[in-house]
C-alpha cells in the first residue's frame, strides 16, 4: 500500500474531490495528505508555481511516508516530467489513476492487451514531446544526438509493441464475433448494462441469473465489488427465468467522467457489445448524490460510441439507500434495489415486457390430430389451465404479444 498526497485546484468541486479520492483508494494510492493550489495562478510548464513548488518539496521532507503525488487535473507530458523531477516521486494526473486501476484490474488477454496499449500509447505522448520540450526551454544540451536517438529507438519499439497489441486485439475480436454468432444463432434479444462504475450492473446481472433456471457452465456468476471498475471485460449470460421469453445479458465496462480517450479506444471492442443490443439498462446509483452528473457523463460516452439509436431504460438501482419508492416503473425508468428479490423479479418482468410485450390470456381448442404443436405452445406460451373436449383438449394459455408470429398457426386451426 502506497501513501498518496493529493494537490487539487483549489476551486475543485466536491464531488469530483470525492471521485479523485476514490480512484486513489481503488488504485490502492490511498490519499493520506491533501493540499490545493491556486488554479489562477498555474504554469504551462510545470503547473504549480515555483512558491507551491517548494511548500510541497517541505512538506514530502517533514512526511518521508509519501511516496506518490497525485494532481487533480490533468497533466501535459511535460508538466509530469516538470513535476517527477521537482519532486523525485512519481506524480499521476486523474487518467494515470484510472490506468493504474485497470492493470491491477485487468483479468483477461484481452482487457490485459487493452490496458497496455493505452500505458504504452500514453508513454509514446510523454516521449513524443521530449525534445521539443527542451528545445522550448533551451537546454538541449551537448549530449543531445545520442539522447534522442535513444529515445527515437524507444518510440519506435512501443510503437511497434503498439501494433503486435493492434493485431493481436483484432484476432480476438473476431473470435469473440463468431462465438456471439454461434451463441446467438437463435436470434435471441439482446440486453445490455451499462453506465456509471459501481452502479450496480454486476450485481443485478447475478441477481437475474439467481432468478434464471438455466443451470449451464454458461451460468457463471460475474465479479460484482465496492470499487470503481471492478468488471473490465464484458460477460454474455442467458436469462430465461421465462422460459417463453429469454434474452441474452451482457454485462460491460462501467463509464466514469473523463474516461481517458486511449481507453475509449481500447475499450470499444467491448463497449460495441452495446450496439449489438435491442434494449439498454443504463443502470444509474440512485444513492450517490451525483448520479444527476453521472447520466450526463454515460450519455456522452453512449454519443462516442454510436448507440444513440438503441433504447435505452434507466434503471435507478440503490433505491434502499434513497427514499424513492420501489419497486416502480414509467416508460423510460425503472426503481429497484438489487438487494431485494422481488425488486429483481420486478426488473425481470419489465425487461420481458419491452422485449416481447405484454401477457395476453386466451383460451383455444386443440383437437387430437393436432396435438403434436402442444410442443409450440409450451415453448411460446405459458398453459394455465388443460381440460379434456370431445374432440381434444381446451387450453387456457397466457402469451406475450410479440410471441403471437409463433403461435398464430395453432389460433388459425382451433
Ligand atoms: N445498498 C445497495 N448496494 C448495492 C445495490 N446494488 C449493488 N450494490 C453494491 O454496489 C457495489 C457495486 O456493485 P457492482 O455490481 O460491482 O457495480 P458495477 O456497476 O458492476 O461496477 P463496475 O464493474 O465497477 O462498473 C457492490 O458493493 C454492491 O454490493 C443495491 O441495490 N443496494
Ligand atoms: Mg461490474
Amino acid at each position: 500500500m502506497k501513501n498518496g498526497l493529493l494537490i487539487c485546484p483549489s476551486n475543485v468541486d466536491s464531488y469530483k474531490e470525492a471521485e479523485l479520492k476514490e480512484l486513489m483508494d481503488s488504485g490502492l494510492v490511498p490519499c493520506t495528505t491533501q493540499i490545493f493550489y491556486n488554479p489562477n495562478q498555474i504554469r504551462t510548464k510545470s503547473l504549480l508555481g515555483t512558491g507551491k513548488i517548494q511548500e510541497v518539496r517541505m512538506l514530502l521532507e517533514e512526511n518521508p511516508d509519501i511516496d506518490t503525488i497525485v494532481i487533480g487535473y490533468p497533466l501535459s507530458p511535460l508538466q509530469a516530467r516538470e513535476l517527477e523531477a521537482a519532486f523525485d516521486k512519481p506524480v499521476l494526473d486523474p487518467t494515470d489513476l484510472i490506468l493504474n486501476i485497470f492493470s491491477l484490474r485487468a483479468q483477461t488477454k484481452e482487457a490485459k492487451l487493452q490496458v497496455e496499449s493505452a500505458l504504452l500509447k500514453r508513454k509514446l505522448n510523454r516521449l513524443s514531446g521530449f525534445y521539443t520540450d527542451l528545445d522550448r526551454q533551451g537546454g538541449a544540451g551537448q549530449n543531445r544526438g545520442a539522447g534522442e536517438k535513444k529515445i527515437n529507438l524507444d518510440k519506435r519499439q512501443i510503437q511497434l509493441y503498439i501494433t503486435q497489441n493492434k493485431k493481436e486485439l483484432q484476432k480476438i475480436e473476431n473470435q469473440k464475433k463468431t462465438q456471439a454468432k454461434s451463441r446467438n444463432n437463435s436470434n435471441l434479444p439482446i440486453v445490455a448494462l451499462a453506465g456509471y462504475t459501481n452502479a450496480g450492473k454486476s450485481t443485478i446481472m447475478n441477481k437475474l441469473l439467481e432468478l434464471s433456471t438455466s443451470d449451464s457452465e454458461n451460468q457463471k456468476q460475474v465479479y460484482a465489488q465496492d470499487q470503481l471498475f471492478a468488471t473490465l471485460d464484458s460477460f454474455v449470460r442467458l436469462i430465461d427465468t421465462d422460459p417463453a421469453a429469454p434474452f441474452l445479458l451482457v454485462d460491460t465496462v462501467g463509464f466514469i467522467q473523463d474516461l481517458p480517450h486511449d481507453l475509449i479506444e481500447g475499450f470499444k471492442s467491448t463497449l460495441s457489445n452495446l450496439k449489438d443490443a435491442d434494449l439498454i439498462l443504463e443502470i444509474v446509483d440512485a444513492a450517490n448524490e451525483n448520479h444527476a452528473g453521472h447520466i450526463e457523463t454515460v450519455a456522452r460516452t453512449f454519443e462516442s460510441i454510436g448507440v444513440s439509436q438503441i433504447p435505452v431504460v434507466q434503471v435507478f438501482n440503490k433505491c434502499d439507500q434513497t427514499s424513492f419508492a420501489h419497486p416502480e416503473a414509467d416508460n423510460d425508468r425503472i426503481f429497484i434495489s438489487a438487494r431485494q428479490k422481488s425488486d429483481i423479479q420486478f426488473l425481470q418482468n419489465e425487461i420481458v415486457n419491452r422485449l416481447y410485450g405484454k401477457e395476453v390470456t386466451t383460451t383455444l381448442e386443440l383437437p387430437f390430430e393436432k396435438m403434436n404443436q402442444l410442443y409450440l405452445i409450451q415453448k411460446h406460451a405459458r398453459i394455465l389451465e388443460e381440460k379434456p373436449t370431445d374432440e381434444g383438449v381446451k387450453l387456457t394459455i397466457r402469451y406475450r404479444e410479440k410471441n403471437f408470429p409463433k403461435l398464430a398457426g395453432i389460433f388459425q386451426q382451433s
